[in-house]
């Protein structure tokens, strides 16, 4: 079955906002921003909630640059990740019980502490374009498998 969530890294030149994540999945990594949409809401209001709930901002711009599918172990589920850009926000950024907030050099990124696809997107992400993607994982969450395309639009 499909879980859809949702992900989303600010970015002012030089410089992209990640969070550790400090409970739950992926928990000890630096990551960006996100969680699954709750009710009936859209990824864009899903994403723009999270960042108030984890990072107490609320952000002015967001551009959907990425689609990706993660499929991990032997779960039966997977995910489909929609990932955000967004360069302005309003608010103080603030820890929370979910996320370490810091700001990252787009040159010294922590990829080793990072999810292992991150690595793969990130240069894209960077250079401004849009992508789709597919990941397979093990156990361990090695990448098994990957395809990565850049895409002119949703
Ligand atoms: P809440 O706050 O309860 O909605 P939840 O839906 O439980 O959060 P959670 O905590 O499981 O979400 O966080 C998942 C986050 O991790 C999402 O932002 C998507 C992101 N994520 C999952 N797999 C990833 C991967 N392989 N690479 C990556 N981000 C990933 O960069």
């Amino acid at each position: 079955m499909k879980k859809i969530q949702t992900l989303c890294l600010i970015y002012k030149h030089p410089q992209i906002l990640l969070g550790m994540k400090k409970r739950g999945f992926g928990v000890g990594k630096w990551n960006g921003y996100g969680g699954k949409p709750q009710g009936d809401e859209t990824v864009e209001e899903a994403i723009k909630r999270e960042l108030t709930e984890e990072a107490g901002i609320n952000v002015l711009d967001i551009d959907k640059v990425g689609l990706m599918e993660f499929y991990y172990g032997d779960d039966e589920d997977y995910l489909e990740v929609h990932i955000f850009k967004s360069y302005d926000f309003e608010g103080e950024i603030v820890e929370s019980e979910e996320m370490k907030p810091e700001w990252f050099h787009i040159d010294d990124l922590p990829f080793d502490s990072m999810w292992p696809d991150d690595r793969h997107w990130m240069p894209l992400f960077l250079a401004g374009k849009r992508f789709k993607g597919k990941f397979i994982f093990d156990k361990e969450n090695n990448i098994l498998e990957k395809e990565l395309i850049e895409i002119d639009n949703f």
